[in-house]
């Protein structure tokens, strides 16, 4: 038999006030914890806001008490009755039920704990991510995730930027590099985007010269580290008639800050998750990629020049810059083969480019590109590309391209910096990884 609500909720369990006392509301949620104490059963129910108590008087309706004591943790209940004021009761009130109706019964026992203290396993928590949702914590994450996406849109359009949404389905990889997914597309080969790298690129020859994306990313990458998922969110962006990547940067750093202060706005959630943030200063510190090697090679770790920064390299710099006072910092002027193709050159042997790192994590990575078709022919060549499978790029190139530049800024990355979470697995509702594909 399936049951539907006999009314409308009218209260979510932290919008009651004094002016509802005495009156019939209409509650609905998920049935945190039963307590029957004989003659009185409290019931905690939660909804999206937070949880309130429902009061079961035996005496009253001895039916009714009975149905509502012997309901399932996590059941779905609806019910309608009167709000009264309570000043033991958690919020200040409580409903006495005159109608109650089990909207959806919970299985027994449950997959995960909603309310338990004990901590479970990561990987049981992603099995049964629906359950670890209904966890205020977990929530917060997600809720403070949607506002700094929100404080992206507002941001970039202040600036005069437009939202575009570019195929996620391509012929050719976007980076260039041999992690990606192939795909049978029809009688075709196909490959999911690695980034909208070439078209935000294509777009910068359309008199559209400001683009940004809340883009997926597919990266077949192997390996199964704490930061990288398979499937991600990145912020990218791409803007013409720049003077340098440094135009980029402001852009970039402008973005993270809003996106921190947006998320300090969210008392609630870091209350609930117990964080303080500390909004970043701006301009954040750029330090060239020279640098960074001297400043490694005089802390007793040894890197090469011309290689590009491995995690345990990135974290000692991180360290290194965090002692210095800066968590938040740009490494510019890479090596030209550690970036990709479209990257424009600076002389023979550096690049234009930059990444944005938080104490020792890859935020974000971006650069001037090369607006010249033939050497980005010549670039390609060189980093072992073949330029026919790239043609309808190229076609871009040829018929008025103005200097641009641009950056990718991973979404589930910012989160973990902002949160200080371990795992970046927390950040993505529904993380693929190199085991993962369900749910
Ligand atoms: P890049 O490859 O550095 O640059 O990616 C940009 C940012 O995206 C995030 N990111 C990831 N996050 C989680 N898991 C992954 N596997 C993963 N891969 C990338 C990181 C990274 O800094 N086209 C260029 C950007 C540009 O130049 O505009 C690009 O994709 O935060």
């Amino acid at each position: 038999m399936v049951i539907i609500m006999k009314d409308l909720r009218t209260h979510y369990s932290l919008d009651v006030s004094e002016k509802d006392f005495g009156k019939k509301i209409v509650v609905a949620g998920w049935v945190e914890d039963i307590r029957n104490i004989g003659g009185i059963a409290f019931i905690i129910l939660r909804d999206r806001k937070g949880t309130l108590q429902v009061t079961g008087l035996k005496k009253k309706d001895p039916k009714l008490f009975e149905k509502l004591v012997g309901v399932s943790r996590e059941s779905v209940i609806s019910v309608i009755g009167e709000c009264k004021k309570s000043d033991k009761a958690r919020n200040g009130y409580e409903v006495i039920p005159d109608e109650f109706n089990v909207l959806s019964e919970a299985e027994t026992p449950l997959p995960l704990g909603v309310v338990d203290k004990v901590e479970s396993e990561l990987d049981t928590r992603l099995d049964n991510r629906f359950i670890d949702l209904r966890k205020p914590d977990v929530q917060a994450i997600f809720k403070i995730r949607n506002e700094v996406i929100s404080a992206v849109h507002t941001f970039l359009i202040n600036k005069n930027f437009i939202e575009v949404h570019t195929p996620k389905i391509i012929a050719s990889s976007s980076e260039g590099g041999t992690d990606v997914f192939k795909i049978k597309y029809f009688e075709k080969e196909a490959f999911l985007a690695q980034s909208p790298q070439l078209y935000k690129q294509i777009l910068m020859a359309t008199g559209l010269d400001r683009v940004y994306e809340i883009a997926w990313y597919f990266r077949a990458e192997e390996h199964n580290t704490r930061r990288h998922l398979n499937e991600s969110t990145a912020v990218d962006i791409e803007m013409a008639f720049i003077k340098s990547e440094e135009d980029i940067m402001k852009i970039l750093e402008g973005l993270v800050y809003t996106m921190w202060k947006k998320a300090s706005e969210c008392v609630d959630e870091l209350n609930i998750l117990n964080k303080k943030l500390t909004i970043p200063k701006l301009p954040f510190k750029r330090i060239s990629y020279d640098d960074a090697v001297k400043k490694l090679n005089a802390n007793d770790c040894k890197i090469e020049w011309g290689a590009d920064l491995g995690t345990e390299e990135e974290k000692i710099l991180g360290d290194i810059m965090k002692k210095e006072g800066d968590e938040f910092y740009f490494i510019t002027n890479y090596p030209l083969i550690a970036k990709p193709f479209y990257t424009m050159p600076e002389g023979d042997k550096l690049s234009r480019s930059f990444d944005l790192e938080c104490k020792g994590v890859e935020l974000a990575s971006g650069s001037q590109r090369i607006h010249n078709v033939n050497l980005l022919k010549k670039r390609m060549e060189e980093c072992g590309l073949n330029p026919k499978d790239f043609d309808a790029y190229l076609k871009a190139f040829r018929y008025g391209m103005p200097p641009h530049g641009g950056f990718g800024f991973g979404i589930e990355r910012f989160v973990m910096e902002l949160l200080d979470i371990y795992n970046i697995r927390e950040c993505i509702l529904f993380p693929r990884d190199r085991t993962r594909l369900t749910p």
